[in-house]
């Protein structure tokens, strides 16, 4: 018989469930093909369940609703009105089954699933005295190599910005956004980059869609020849990623076509990647993040652990994701909390020796600084202070 997501004890239940929003300034604006960002977004949610436990998830987007479907707001708006009624029936202990309940009345919606989810299984390992790593299948290493992304729109102040990295050990791996100036502008942008940073730096490149077949080939062959190490998402199409792929120019990753265990299914079959991009807000959550995984594994394609330039809270779950993935060749490039000025964390993620650590303690392992977060809530203290400083400004 299947389980019911159901209290059938009538003994823990979920009492009460928070969304909200926290506007973050970046350290510097970030230049991506889709779009600049000139800050980030959190759209945080806390599950409070019956047994005084209480979870935690957290989802973000790329300039709002410039790279994807679902921004912040929709996501704060999908949970409120039509994931947390269900949530209210559901016994928390059960989380893929809860999670099933919300897929059989939502659809779509893969980020706020996700920050869902995340709560859920934090709250779960709170309860149990185990880390989300060790829910997730368990751990197989402690610490994740980082990436970085040069994305100041600016050659000089790129490399600048990559010695301070290599300097401070934080990272030697660096994906470079291009595909927002003409293809050779780009290729030359990367090899100067590649050719100030040598053999102490990998370098990749995300052009996030934006080129056609043609560019891509053109740019492919420019690419290999500067010394560049793999492209992400070159074009749009399924169909020219194959063809790109099989062309064996450079190593392809599929980044924005992975939507989840079904997609990659299909990009398996097509051949359409060498490598997935796994991100767990765009797989719909860390269960599926997990099949993903599997399905690449299962196809001989290469993982990396992306990211949506997410806080600390759903960089953490990711980390916990790939720590249970069996190979992760590409490594990761969970660096989201330090594009962001400020730490939201009482205490804040480890990166050192150009490598993240991934928190021991139970759940997510990561406690809130809730006055951080109060100041910069959309409906906090802050924006309070605002709207009655334009109030008084008024004569109000
Ligand atoms: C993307 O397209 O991969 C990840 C790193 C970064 O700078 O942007 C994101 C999104
Ligand atoms: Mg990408």
């Amino acid at each position: 018989m299947m389980s019911s997501p159901h209290p059938s004890d009538g003994r823990l239940k979920i009492e009460r469930i928070e969304t909200f929003l926290v506007d973050l300034p970046t350290i510097r604006p970030h230049k991506l093909s889709v779009a600049t960002m000139e800050g980030q977004t959190l759209m945080i949610v806390r599950l409070y369940a019956s047994d005084g436990v209480v979870g935690v998830g957290e989802a973000a987007t790329i300039a709002g609703l410039a790279y994807g479907p679902e921004s912040p707001e929709g996501m704060k708006l999908a949970i409120d009105t039509y994931v947390a009624p269900v949530l209210m029936g559901c016994d928390p202990r059960r989380v893929q089954a809860t999670m099933r309940a919300i897929s059989a009345v939502v659809k779509g919606n893969h980020f706020a699933k996700c920050a869902v989810e995340t709560a859920l299984l934090d709250a779960q390992g709170k309860r149990f005295g185990l880390s989300v790593s060790e829910l997730c299948g368990g751990r197989v290493r402690d610490a994740l190599p980082v990436a970085w992304t040069l994305a100041s729109g600016d050659t000089k102040r790129d490399i600048d910005e990559a010695e301070a990295m290599l300097a401070r050990r934080r990272h030697r791996v660096f994906k470079l956004k291009i595909g927002r100036q003409s293809v050779e502008a780009d290729v030359a942008h990367v090899a100067e980059i590649k050719k100030a940073l040598g053999d102490r730096a990998s370098i990749r490149v995300d052009v996030n869609m934006a080129w056609n077949e043609t560019d891509a080939v053109r740019g492919l062959s420019g690419l290999r020849d500067a010394g560049c190490d793999m492209v992400e998402q070159p074009v749009a199409q399924i169909a020219a990623l194959a063809r790109l792929t099989a062309r064996g120019i450079l190593p392809i990753m599929a980044d924005e076509v992975l939507q989840g265990p079904a997609s990659a299914f299909d990009l398996a079959q097509r051949h359409a990647a060498d490598i997935f991009a796994v991100k767990l807000l765009q797989s719909g959550g860390l269960m599926a993040a997990g099949q993903v995984g599997a399905i690449a594994d299962a196809a001989g394609i290469g993982l990396y652990g992306g990211t949506m330039l997410e806080g600390a809270v759903s960089t953490v779950a990711s980390a916990h994701v790939f720590a249970s993935f069996p190979h992760l060749d590409w490594g990761t490039e969970l660096f989201g909390p330090l594009l962001i000025t400020e730490e939201i964390l009482e205490e804040p993620l480890r990166y050192a020796d150009f490598e993240l650590a991934i928190p021991t303690g139970p759940g997510l392992g990561v406690a809130l600084d809730e006055d951080r977060l109060n100041h910069f809530r959309r409906d906090g203290a802050r924006r309070l202070s605002v709207v009655a400083g334009s109030a008084a400004a008024k004569g109000a």
